[in-house]
Parts: structure tokens; sequence; C-alpha cells
């Protein structure tokens, strides 16, 4: 714990942000009296290092926002009762004995996500598998499809130590947002290009990122499977492969290789819109201007070929010797961070009962459940808002009996609820913080602030429903003796729990660059372009290409659809998903960044309203012409527009190709000028949503 002079009137409490981000930043907090008058970064986080984005630091405006729920409240028709604890854990206990007797443990739904990434929140899950069981919801809206991919090829998502960028002759940014969703990446890429290092961006979207890098390529969205095995074509048929590589630490190739045939030059532009000489250039890159470092992102999994498409990306990097080396590496995740966090001492799923819904299908899981679901948890997280077909899923749990939800603001999914409890903020928590995507380090969650209101911590929230349920005894210990349990991997390493409070942030034992021993973690022990496991669990053993479903326009391929353009809803820059909507310049209705070519095909003009829409639903939404993105591509921010104007309404439901994840920018539609009545319609019920 680091704080300075208890005496003076100014102390400063070193903490760190617990949003599902890149970054898992440390923060300082700075306390006048028993205040939080501001957050800063903190200065001695060797990654994040003094700097906070507007999310980190609006966490003080939510502690003391007008809008956090203060108290247990009951629904009591459409208005809430604010009731005690006794009270609401005495009620909610007697609803779980009551459908564990008529229907059993299944008809009791957990639908859980990351909202906060700290090692204390998985007692919420333990709690439902000392119960027994339960039914819980599994899978990712988020990036599964991408952290399957690796672990057929490699064995596990790994990344490099950012510093290892310096090493790279060229970085590619392929799919990832970073100056909006991984803003602590900057300083690293900006440092790399003053060394020389070239950027080049591969994303159907310019940003204001691209704009400084080398080369911007821009396919068309849900084609980058395509590239990548055009690229490796042309690696191939040039000798620019690492013959040592593919000889000697992989397998497959040669049943890889002939597949490659299929992606000609004339294919891969007709697919991707991307010129042949950008084509070639990315080739010659790979092939012999390495180390090439390969930073992926999310966006581009969440197709129906995503998984595949990071298979390629994989393969065209090893391929050509960039793995395992200094300034290289396919930088997807770094899933080595949670090996040295021991989860299931905390979680304890053993010897549970589960029946596992999907996050992105669980509307139509509920729906045709049997035992039905009877009794639902939401916790840590805002489904009504972030699942794809949201319409569908509040339709779902408006037909479940009881529901319980733990948040600090009455969200969309809170709004539903029959009974929501007030958790703590991570300001006022003592925890740590293991959720980094990215960099090697935890951080302590040291308390800063005083606890607003009447909310709890989670732990005690769900130990005193344990207590009521007679296995508190399992959920009541010293919150010191479970994080210690968590972290006992990592002992012998020098990560103690005595450590991490002394120190802010550790660095875990995690290597500098990723298989550089050749350690591979798949079955054969090499690197992997045909997977036995890949087959074993019913999928292509190598890399193939899988097209979005959005093709109306490709000229011999499809006859132009219904909804012609694609509809890209990509994560917001001033929130964290729906998690920041207090901010005040929310544009009402919703922005669309529609092209000149759209705009000329449909008629509609810069700044005027139209309508967007698919065979899901319809949002009113102004528009904004920008020449930024791919022609066909509409794109539109997530998260924090709801009620009629929720982006989720027209995403779909289906799946990506690889583990359990949505495809949710695999969205076609259609767009329209409308009328001004319809305009001050929807503006109208957007605003009528209580700001939060
Ligand atoms: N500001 C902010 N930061 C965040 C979050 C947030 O909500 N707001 N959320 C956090 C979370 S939960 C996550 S998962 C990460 C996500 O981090 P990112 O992956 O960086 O962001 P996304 O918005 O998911 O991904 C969209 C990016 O992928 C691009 N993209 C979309 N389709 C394609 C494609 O077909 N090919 C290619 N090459 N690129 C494509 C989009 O143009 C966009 O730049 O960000 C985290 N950081
Ligand atoms: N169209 C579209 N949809 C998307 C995406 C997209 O790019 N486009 N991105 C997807 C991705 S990558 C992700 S990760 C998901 C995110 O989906 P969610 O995790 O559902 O999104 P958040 O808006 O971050 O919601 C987190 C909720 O947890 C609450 N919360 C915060 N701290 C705590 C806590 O300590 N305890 C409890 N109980 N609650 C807490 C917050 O108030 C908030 O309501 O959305 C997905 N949905
Ligand atoms: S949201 Fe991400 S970048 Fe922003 S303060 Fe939190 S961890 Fe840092
Ligand atoms: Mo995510």
């Amino acid at each position: 714990m680091t704080r300075n002079d208890d005496s003076s009137p100014v102390r400063y409490v070193k903490t760190g942000c617990p949003l599902d981000c890149w970054d898992t930043c440390g923060i300082v907090a700075q306390i006048d009296g028993n205040t939080v008058t501001r957050l800063q970064g903190d200065k001695d986080h060797p990654i994040t290092a003094g700097f906070l984005c507007s999310r980190g630091r609006r966490l003080r405006d939510r502690l003391y926002s007008q809008a956090r729920i203060q108290t247990p409240l009951k629904r009591k028709g459409d208005s809430w009762q604010p009731v005690s604890w006794d009270q609401a854990l005495d009620e909610i206990a007697y609803h779980v004995t009551s459908v564990l007797r008529s229907d059993g443990h299944h008809s009791i739904l957990h639908a859980f996500d990351y909202g906060s990434g700290t090692i204390l929140k998985n007692l919420n899950q333990r709690f439902f598998y000392q119960l027994g069981g339960c039914t819980e919801t599994v899978g990712s809206l988020c990036w599964d499809a991408g952290i399957t991919a690796a672990r057929y090829d490699f064995g596990q998502a790994k990344s490099h130590h950012p510093e290892d960028l310096m090493n790279a002759r060229t970085v590619v940014v392929w799919g990832r947002n970073v100056s909006v969703t991984n803003i602590h990446m900057i300083p690293f890429l900006r440092r790399a290009a003053e060394a020389g290092t070239e950027i080049v961006v591969v994303n159907p979207i310019a940003n204001d990122f691209s704009d400084h890098a080398a080369e911007h390529i821009a396919p068309r969205p849900g084609t980058d499977g395509a590239l990548a095995l055009g690229v490796l074509r042309i690696c191939r048929d040039n000798g620019w492969l690492n013959k040592r590589f593919v000889t000697e630490q992989s397998v497959g190739w040669d049943e890889l290789s002939p597949l490659l045939d299929a992606f000609s030059l004339d294919f891969v532009t007709a697919e991707t819109d991307v010129s042949e000489q950008q084509i070639l250039n990315l080739a010659r890159r790979y092939g012999t201007e390495g180390p090439v470092a390969t930073l992926l992102g999310p966006g581009m999994q969440r197709y129906p070929g995503g998984g595949n498409a990071i298979r390629a990306i994989d393969a065209l990097a090893a391929a050509t010797g960039n793995v395992g080396v200094r300034g290289g590496g396919v930088q997807y995740a770094e899933r080595e961070v949670a090996d040295w966090i021991d989860q299931e001492s905390i979680q304890g799923r053993k010897h549970a009962d589960v029946r596992e819904f999907t996050r992105g299908e669980q509307a139509d899981q509920i729906l045709a459940a049997t035992p039905p679901i009877k009794m639902l948890f939401v916790t840590r997280t805002n489904p009504i808002t972030q699942v794809p077909n949201s319409s569908r899923l509040r339709e779902a749990y408006s037909r479940i009996p009881v529901k319980v939800g733990v948040d600090q603001f009455l969200t969309e999914t809170a709004k539903m609820m029959d009974y929501v409890l007030p958790c703590t903020h991570v300001l006022e928590d003592e925890d740590f913080i293991f959720s980094t995507m990215w960099h090697p380090y935890i951080t302590y969650i040291c308390p800063a602030a005083a606890i607003q209101g009447d909310a709890k911590p989670e732990w005690w929230i769900f130990g005193q429903l344990a207590n009521r349920l007679g296995f508190g005894d399992q959920m009541n210990q010293p919150i010191h003796a479970w994080m210690e349990r968590a972290l006992a991997p990592c002992e012998p390493y020098g990560v103690t729990l005595e450590r991490l409070m002394r120190e802010g942030t550790v660095r875990l034992p995690v290597p500098r660059i990723a298989w550089e021993n050749g350690d591979f973690k798949t079955s054969s022990g090499r690197f992997e372009f045909a997977s036995d496991t890949a087959e074993r669990e019913g999928r292509s053993r190598t890399a193939i290409y899988i097209p979005p479903s959005n093709r109306g326009r490709i000229v011999g391929k499809a006859e132009p659809t219904e909804y012609p353009y694609a509809l890209l809803t990509i994560h917001p820059r001033f929130s964290e998903n729906s998690q920041h909507k207090d901010l005040p310049h929310i544009p009402n209705p919703p922005t669309a960044i529609v092209s000149t070519k759209i705009a000329r095909d449909t008629g509609i003009k810069d700044g005027s309203y139209a309508r967007l829409w698919n065979e899901q639903g319809s949002l009113v939404v102004r528009v904004q012409i920008s020449d930024r993105g791919h022609p066909d591509t509409i794109v539109m921010e997530s998260g924090w527009w709801h009620n009629g104007s929720n982006v989720n309404q027209l995403t779909p439901t289906r799946s990506a190709d690889l583990g359990t994840q949505t495809a949710q920018y695999d969205c076609s539609c259609a767009i329209a000028p409308v009328s001004r009545f319809e305009t001050v319609q929807a503006t109208t019920a957007n605003e009528s949503q209580e700001n939060l």
C-alpha cells in the first residue's frame, strides 16, 4: 500500500483501473480530507507511465455520481422501493431455495462478463458453484475466436514485452484501434517510429493513428483472411519463407501450402479491394524486411471467418520467420498472465454441475430452456446493451420470473430486474487487477474512498447470501487469504501479496519474447500450420478463408442485396463499452459515418437524418459523411446509445468460426433519408431515457 504521510490534509493512494481494457493503468488518487479530488496516472507504472485516458479519469465521476445506486432496490410495479440489505438478501435467498426445490439449480442463470477485471470478482462464480451449479453464460462477445486460433497455432496467445517493438523493422497494426482502445501502445509505437521502424495499418477504417502510418491498407471488412493467405502465397512463390522455421520449428506446412494456390493476386484484389501494389508491398515487408511485429485486434475476428483470419496471419508471420524472434511476434493477447494466477482456487468450479448458455445466443437458449430459467443473476455486465440482437434478449429476460442485478448504476439491464443490489466501486475496494490483455503486470487495488451510500463489496453480498443458504463457510474468508491463494503459482518467483501491496504494480514471470525457445504449447510442441487439435474440435486443420456475409456488391459474385452496406459498430472512444453514458455530449440521435459513395447512392446529405435498418431492426441516425472508411461501410460507435437507438438491435447473433465468439461485425444494413417527423420521434424517445 503506497500512501504518503496520513496526517497531511492531502494524501495519495495508488490503485488501478479495472475497466476491461488492454492497458490496466496504475492510478494515483489524490484525496483531500475524505474526498477523492483527482485521479492521475501512476508515473511508476512501467507501461502506463503516468497517463490515464478519459475513461479512467471519469472513474471519479462515477464514484460520486448522483445516479449511483445507494441502497438495495426492489421493484414495485413500475418503480423502485429502497429496502434494507437484510430484506433484499432474505427474499433473494428465499427465491433461490424455492427455485432449487421446484426446478433445480439449472433453473438459475448467472449472466456475467468482465465489466471489472479484478480477482475477487471470481467469488461471484464460486457462489453458484457452491450452490451445486447453475446455468451460466460462457463464450465471448469479445475475443474468443482469436484466442482459439492462437491456441491451435502456437498453443496459447502470447505477446512480446511492449519495449520489444523497438527491435521491429516494421510493425503491422492489423485491426487494432490503438489510438482509441489501447492508448498506452502509442508511446511505444512512436518511439519505434522515431528510431526508423515503419508502421503499417491494416484496417477498413482510417483513423487518427493510420494518418501517421507509413502505409494504410483498407480491406473490405471481413476479408483479412484472403489478404493474409494471398500475401503468404507471394512470399512462398518468391522463395521468401524461413526454411529453418518451417522445417525445424513447425508442422503442417505441406498441408497448408497447396491451399494457397487459390489465392491469386487477381482473386485477392477483387475479394479484399486492396490494390496489387499494396499486397505486394505487404509480402515484401513480411518476406524480406523483417523482423515484422504484428499487433492484432479482436475487431477482425467478429466475423464468420474471423478465427481463420487470425490463423492465416499467424501462418504468414510464422512461415516468414517472424515468430520467436526479437522485434517479431503475432501479438493478439497475453494469456500467460492468467496462467500465473490461480483463478480456480477462487472460483472452485470443479465439482459443480453447470449448464452453459453462450453470451451471444443466450436469448434463444433461455426461451427454449428445459428446465426453464426461473431466476436470473446479472453481474459485471450490461447485456441488454452489449449483446447482439438486444431486443431478443430483452424479450427473453422479461420472461424470467425473478431477476437480480448487481451493479452501481441502473443500466438498461438493471432496469429490468426485480432486485438491484448496489456494489462498491473500484476506488472503494481492496483487490488486485490481472485482466491486462497485453502486458505482463498486475496491480494492487487499494481503497481510496469511503463507501458511498449503502453499497457493499460483491464478496460480501455473495458471502451473506451463502450464509442464508447454509454454505457461508465456503465463501467467507479474509480477502487477503483469497488473494494469497490466487497468487500462489507466482509466489516462488517472488510475486507475493505483501510485495504487490508494497510496490503497487508487479511484473509476472512472463518472457519478453514469446516462443523464443521454440517451446510451443501445441500437442506437437511446434508451431502448427495444420492442427490435430483443431480437427478434434471439428474445425479445419489449417487456416481457410471464410468470406463475410456482406457480399452484395462484389461484381459477378452475388446479386445486389436488400442490405448492401456493412455496418461496423466499433468501440467508443470516450466510453468503456456502455459504462460512460454519463458523458455530457452524446450525440442524439446517434451518429453514423457514411462514405460519399453511399451518400450518392442513397441521396442522404451530411448532417441530415437517415434511417438505418435491416431484417432485425431500425435506427434513426444523424449522418456524417467521411471518406475515411471502406466505401461500402457505415461506422457507428457501440455502447452508449440505448432504448430505441442501441446499435445491437441491428447486429446478428451469428457465430464466428472458432471458439465461442459472436460475429457482430458481420452486419449488413440499408440506409435512406427520413422525414423530420420520424427524427423528432426517435430523438424524444432517446432523451426520455434516464441520464446517468
Ligand atoms: N475507448 C475504448 N477503449 C476500449 C474499449 C472501449 O469500449 N472504449 N473496450 C475495450 C475492449 S472490451 C476491447 S475487446 C478492446 C477492443 O480493441 P480493438 O480491437 O482495438 O477495438 P474494436 O473496436 O473492438 O475493434 C475495432 C477495430 O477493428 C477494425 N476492424 C473492424 N473490422 C475489421 C476487419 O474486417 N479487418 C480489420 N483489419 N480491421 C477491422 C475497426 O475499424 C476498429 O479499428 O478495446 C478495449 N478498449
Ligand atoms: N455492437 C457491438 N457490440 C459489442 C462490442 C462491439 O464492438 N460492438 N464489443 C463487445 C465486447 S469486446 C465486449 S468486451 C462486451 C462488453 O460487454 P459488457 O461487459 O456487458 O459491457 P460494459 O458496458 O463494460 O458493462 C459492464 C457493466 O458492469 C458494471 N460494473 C462495473 N464494475 C462492476 C463491478 O465491480 N461489479 C458489478 N457487478 N458490476 C460492475 C458497469 O456498471 C456496467 O453496467 O460488449 C460487446 N458488444
Ligand atoms: S480505460 Fe484503459 S487506458 Fe483508460 S485508464 Fe483504464 S486501463 Fe487506462
Ligand atoms: Mo472486449
